[in-house]
């Protein structure tokens, strides 16, 4: 294969200098790998900064294309199942990768091979985030839970008058935040394990947030990572470098270990969460209410009292995973001064986004519940056990991950199972080594429009006074749906379509995300 003239020592020497917005970054070869909403933003920016930039993407996004053509950057659509000609005479000095590319995807394999650096875009954004003025990073990740406690604490953060912003996984990115005109105080980056990988732990790339949080660690994405080691591996780094606040959660042995062996500033303090009573230097649940045992004086005497478990049972924010997450977003912000009354008030004026755990109706007794963003076995285990006697539907994409574990731990729980999804083979087949007796109803129907008013008859036919109807899938949605939110969201209309006039619970419309947060 060919060898770009990239891989010199010169051209490094060139990429270690390239840690700020202002650096010399004129004329520098960049590959850009997809063209998603990461490579369209990385290309605007390497574009603004005057580097020749050649975007790979195996289709053509017209609207996109014709962007990159005003701006001065290269298109090449190639299915990218090989390396493309084009793309080793370019001679990359570096290539930028988008996070849904597999490590072993042909265009990385061939970049490791022939030396060519690979960033992500949040290694583009560290070096540049002193565009306007540099903020601080606090830097979120864990399998469940990112995208609340991103949303929390951006929201809290603002709450104290900081300019802050939640950007990353959640949707926007991070190139985007950075280069926003007005300026941050504090980004809030929701970080996934894809973006991670990417992320260097040493060196002028490497990050250096002010705070950072594991939430926690369950097997997701390991057809990505290829092994629950390398993924866990990934999710470690968020701890690296870090100059205040390491948050993790005490409940989860993995987070705390991910801590102690990570390389933090001098002086930076390991802060636990939980549902538990807490110790000195820990955010907890006493009787009911939520104290802040770290960050005051008299630790090992007080605390100080965030919320307490009845004020924010009406909110829809009291079931466990939902409370561990406003600890963890409160342990975040209070790293950063924002003081408790400050904290207390926001929190009482905070809503969940749209399909987690969202009451769709109440009607004869039954609660329909939306939980579509369960998007893992780790995630619909924390949503059932917030309910008592559930009918469960359950089912899609199981990203290679066993789900067997959780059906064993919750048949108890259950009057019957509805179960979605194209390929049901793997969840039937647990069902019917753990709970032989349990009636289990697959959905055969396989158009998009009709899954979810079947799943619902199903559901309405077995279910009695004083039951949950669950929708936490435990599964991505792509086999059937466009996406979590296309899954939900047709759950509420089948629910609302067979309930008529008698539903009072929330509707979609009353619990829709917030656009002030
Ligand atoms: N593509 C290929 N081949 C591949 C992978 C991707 O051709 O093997 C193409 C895609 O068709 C797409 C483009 O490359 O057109 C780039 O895609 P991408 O998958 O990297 O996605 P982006 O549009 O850049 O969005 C990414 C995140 N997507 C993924 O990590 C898969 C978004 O997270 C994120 O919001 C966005 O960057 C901004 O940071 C989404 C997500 O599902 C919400 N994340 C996963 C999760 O939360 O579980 C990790």
């Amino acid at each position: 294969m060919t060898q770009p003239d990239a891989s010199s020592g010169g051209s490094s020497s060139r990429l270690d200098a390239l840690t700020s917005w202002h650096a010399d970054w004129k004329g520098l070869r960049v590959a850009v790998l997809g063209l998603g909403v990461t490579g369209f933003a990385v290309a605007d920016t390497l574009t603004e900064l005057g580097a020749d930039v050649l975007v790979l993407a195996p289709e053509r996004d017209d609207d996109r294309a014709r962007i990159l053509e005003v701006i001065g950057a290269k298109l090449l659509t190639h299915p990218l199942d090989a390396v493309p000609d084009a793309l080793m005479a370019f001679g990359a000095e570096v290539l930028v990768a988008s996070p849904g590319f597999h490590p072993d995807h042909p265009v990385l394999e061939w970049a490791a091979g022939a030396g060519v650096p690979v960033w992500g875009d949040i290694e583009l954004a560290w070096r540049v985030r002193d565009k306007v003025r540099a903020a601080d990073w606090i830097l979120v990740t864990g399998t469940n839970g990112k995208t609340t406690t991103v949303q929390l604490a951006a929201t809290l953060l603002a709450a104290n008058g900081l300019r802050a912003a939640p950007c990353g996984n959640i949707g926007v990115p991070v190139l985007d935040a950075v280069r926003d005109p007005g300026g941050f105080d504090v980004l809030v980056v929701e970080l996934s394990s894809y973006q991670l990988h990417h992320v260097p732990t040493t060196g002028p790339g490497a990050l250096h947030p002010w705070a950072s949080v594991c939430l926690n660690l369950s097997e997701d994405h390991l057809d990505w990572h290829g092994s629950a080691e390398a993924y866990a591996a990934a999710k470690a780094k968020v701890y690296e470098n870090t100059r205040v606040a390491c948050v993790y959660n005490r409940a989860d042995e993995a987070t705390r270990r991910m801590v102690e062996e990570a390389d933090v500033a001098e002086g930076a303090r390991a802060i636990g969460f939980g549902l538990d009573t807490p110790g000195p230097s820990d955010f907890g649940v006493v009787e009911g209410i939520l104290c802040d045992r770290a960050f005051l004086d008299e630790r090992r005497t007080a605390a100080f009292e965030l919320a307490t478990l009845d004020e924010l049972e009406p909110l829809g924010l009291s079931a466990p995973h939902v409370v561990a997450n406003i600890l963890a977003a409160s342990a975040l912000v209070r790293s950063y001064d924002v003081p408790v009354p400050v904290v207390h008030d926001a929190l009482l004026d905070f809503r969940l986004d749209a399909h987690r755990i969202q009451t769709v109706a109440l009607a004869g007794g039954v609660r329909w519940i939306d939980d579509s963003k369960a998007t893992n076995p780790h995630a619909a285990e924390a949503s059932l056990r917030a309910f008592g006697t559930v009918v469960w539907i359950v089912g899609g994409l199981l990203k290679g991950v066993d789900a067997d574990a959780l059906v064993a731990a919750h048949v108890a729980r259950l009057r019957a199972a509805i179960v979605i999804g194209r390929d049901r083979s793997a969840l039937t087949a647990a069902f019917a080594r753990h709970a032989p007796e349990l009636p289990v109803f697959e959905v055969t129907a396989d158009d998009t429009g009709l899954v979810m008013p079947e799943a619902v008859a199903l559901a309405a036919a077995v279910a009695e006074e004083g039951d949950t109807v669950l929708l936490a899938p435990a599964a991505a949605s792509m086999d059937q749906f466009a996406d979590y939110a296309d899954r939900g969201r047709r759950f509420h209309e089948a629910v609302q379509a067979m309930l008529g006039g008698e539903a009072d619970g929330d509707s979609a419309q009353d619990r829709a995300p917030r656009d002030d947060g």
